[in-house]
């Protein structure tokens, strides 16, 4: 299942390879692309919503509502 979350607090490429980091040490078969431009995380994995949201919080990271 492919889940979206705009992170407003994404600024630069280090956020990025720090979320995908992030979400791939703790679930290694998902699929992570983040645009920069437009804050979006797009995440295909079969974690749950909640989970994928805690991971980025986690690391310092915003999700907008
Ligand atoms: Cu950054």
């Amino acid at each position: 299942m492919t889940m979206k979350f705009k992170v407003p607090s994404i600024v630069c490429a280090g956020c990025i390879d720090t979320i995908k980091e992030a979400i791939i040490t703790e679930e290694p078969e998902a699929k992570v692309e983040i645009d920069l431009d437009s804050k979006q995380v797009m995440v295909d994995t079969e974690a749950s919503e909640e989970s994928i949201r805690q991971i980025i919080t986690a690391v310092g990271h915003t999700v907008e509502e």
